[in-house]
Formats: structure tokens, sequence, C-alpha cells
């Protein structure tokens, strides 16, 4: 197996995308529990996310979602935002909470609702060209709840038409990131329910369209490790937004629920060059801090895929394949496991004390008073909007 020595250069070049939204009131639609010290503005989210960047050095950038985070001036924020040591990322749309978006958005058939719903986007490119964004995530909640409802054939057609013109509309160094959806809140047929969907429109598209890939966007038992390296392989893996379920869409902490799935999801990444320098995929959160402490909560999750990709980076590739190839199921499977198996935390404790971080940044957060800061001066919080 390769040691922690080999791979430190590696991980060196970790960087996960924080979501804005996750350090907003939050919850399910039983019930937002309002949590006291949480963010007024987006200023504080990213103040916050900050936060979590300087404890880990894995979070330099912060994705924002529009109109949540919508503000007069995005320069001002950009600028703001590279003061507090952070960049403003993926900016995500949002046509899921107008009542105009009932019956869908890029998909609708009424062309005044497809239309506001196309603006909305162009508009988000427009953000994007002032902070510097990159990806303009689309996550759609076009779908039908009963047989006969929509003519899911139309709404293809109508759907692959609306990209097209958001598509048009970026710039060279812009990229589409088109995220799917196996159901919620369409509980019939979704419109970009599955990878295979999402791929046919990229390509479609042309080669700046991209697939997003939501680790709690899957039927239970979805072997998500093989749709990564089909991905990688057709070159259209354009991000992750990782987070953790236990049943659906649940948006836990990434690696909670399945830490072994996340080392396999890790290591097909590795193995299919996901991870190598400008391979173009962004590892995103998407998470929601319902019960737990929010900035903490992002801590450990920036954490736990630290500490798997770090796993995976161990593997010895090459007594895997050897093993592989020679038809050795055990020991290939071995090969696996005891990568999997490597605790690898006080070797990142002491690779974090030798960069200048804290080598245990949960514990450096409860020390650095943040948190008793942020309840006394912040009174009046924010809804992240998501769940509400
Ligand atoms: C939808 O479930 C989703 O995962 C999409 O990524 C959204 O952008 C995100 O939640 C937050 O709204
Ligand atoms: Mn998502
Ligand atoms: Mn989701």
């Amino acid at each position: 197996m390769a040691t922690f020595d080999d791979i430190a250069d590696a991980l060196a070049r970790q960087a996960i995308e924080l979501p804005s939204w996750a350090f907003g009131n939050s919850g399910t639609r039983f019930k937002v529990f309002a949590q006291p010290g949480v963010p007024r503005t987006v200023e504080e989210k990213l103040a916050d996310a900050a936060k979590v960047h300087a404890l880990t050095g894995l979070a330099p950038s912060v994705a924002l979602h529009i109109p949540w985070d919508r503000v007069d001036d995005f320069a001002k924020l950009r600028a703001h935002a590279e003061d507090l040591g952070v960049r403003l990322g993926t900016i995500n749309t949002n046509t899921f909470q107008d009542d105009d978006y009932k019956f869908g958005s890029l998909t609708h058939v009424d062309e005044r609702v497809r239309a506001k719903a196309i603006a909305h986007m162009h508009e988000c490119v427009d953000i994007m060209d002032v902070t510097g964004s990159r990806d303009l995530k689309v996550w759609l909640p076009d779908g039908t709840n009963y047989p006969g409802q929509g003519d899911l054939r139309d709404r293809q057609d109508r759907l692959a038409d609306s990209l097209a013109r958001v598509y048009a509309r970026l710039g060279d160094h812009q990229r589409l990131v088109l995220e799917y959806k196996f159901f919620e809140p369409a509980f019939y047929a979704t419109d970009v329910p599955d990878w295979g969907t999402a791929y046919a429109h990229c390509v479609a598209l042309g080669e700046r369209a991209v697939v997003c890939l939501d680790t709690g966007h899957h039927a239970p038992g979805t072997n998500i490790e093989f749709i990564v390296t089909q991905l990688l392989r057709l070159g259209r893996l354009g991000a992750f937004d990782f987070n953790s379920r236990f049943y659906a869409d649940d948006d836990l902490i990434v690696g909670a629920a399945d830490p072994f799935q996340l080392f396999r999801i890790l290591f097909e990444v590795v193995r299919g060059g996901g991870y190598d320098e400008g391979s173009g995929v962004a590892f995103m959160l998407d998470q929601c801090h319902n019960v737990e402490d929010k900035i903490p909560g992002q801590v450990r999750s920036v954490l736990n895929v630290q500490e798997m990709t770090a796993r995976a980076l161990l593997v010895d590739r090459d007594a895997l394949a050897a093993a592989e190839r020679a038809g050795d199921v055990l020991g290939a499977n071995e090969v696996f496991m005891d990568a999997f198996y490597t605790d690898v935390r006080a070797d990142l404790a002491d690779w974090r004390a030798s960069r200048g971080l804290p080598a245990d940044p949960m514990r450096a957060y409860r020390d650095s008073g943040y948190a008793e800061r942020i309840v006394a001066e912040r009174v009046g919080g924010s809804q992240a909007g998501w769940g509400a």
C-alpha cells in the first residue's frame, strides 16, 4: 500500500465547495428549527464559510443560490468574499419556489412560464459574469404526479429547447451543470430523473454541458460509483453534490450514513482521473444541518471527504490491477479493503499541523469562541430557503 507521505501532495489540492444554504436555518416540511447565531445576510454566510476554510484549508469557495443570495452589488460581494479568504463559486438556479412553476419550469407548456424560467437562468449567468463563477447549476423540480398528467415526450422536447437557450448565453469559460434526481417534488415522472437523461441533454448542448451527481438522488441500492466511472469515461462528470442518506434525499452529513460508499465513489474518482490537477470535476457539498450546529457540521463534512479521499489515494493500484487481471477475486478485494480500513486521522492531524492548520479543526472551532460570538451578535437569523 502507498504510505501517507506518498499522498501528502495530492491531498494538498483538495478543494470542496460549501453551499451558502448550509449555514441558514433549514428543516423538513414538518418543522424548521431556528438556531441562534445563524447568518442574517449573505455576507454573514460567507463569513461562516470562511471560518470552515480557515480551520480546514479545504473549502476555498462558496456556492450561491439565486434568489436566496441575491444582492444589489455582486462585485462588492465578490470583493467581500475575497477579503474573507474565499471565492464565490457555482451559481445555483431556483425554479422551484414560485407559484408559476407549479406545473414545471423549463418544461412548462405555457410559453410565458418557460420564458420566465429561462430569463431567470440568464440572470444567473449575468451574475456569474460579475462573480467570476465558472458553473451554472441547473436542478429542476419539473415532473408530473399522475400518469396522463403530461406528455413525457413533449416535456423532453421543451426541456431540450429551453436548455439550449440557456446554454447559448454562457461565456466560453462557463459551464452548464445539469443535476438529476429520481423523484421529489414530482412523484410519478421527473423530467431529469437519471444520469442518462442528464447526459443525453448535455451531449446535445455541447462540450461545456456536464452532469452533476448528487449522492442523495438515486434509488436505494444504486451503484453510484458505477455512474461515476461511466460519466468520467464519457468526459461528462462535472460536479458532485455530496451528502449522505439513509432513505431518500436526506441531505445529511457526507460520509455519515455510509462511509464505505463514499470511499468507493472517491476511489473511482481517483482511478478515473477525476482527482487529477485540472480534471474539471467540482466537489461540492449540498447539505442542510437541521438539528446539529451548522459550522461544525460543515467542518465535519469536509473532513469526512478528506479522510475518504486519503484512503482512496492509499489503494495500491498496481497490486489491485495485477490481482484483477489475474482473476484473483479475494486478493483484489483485500487490496481494496486494506486501504478502506486504514485509519488516516492521526496522519491527517500531523499533515494539517505541518501546514499551519489546527490539528483538530472540530476542537479548534469549539475553542475559538466563534459560536458564542455569532449568537451574541446575530439576532433574527435568516431562513436558508430550503425546507421552508
Ligand atoms: C435538489 O434536491 C437539490 O439537491 C439541488 O441541488 C438544489 O440546488 C439543492 O437541492 C438545494 O436547493
Ligand atoms: Mn443537489
Ligand atoms: Mn437534493
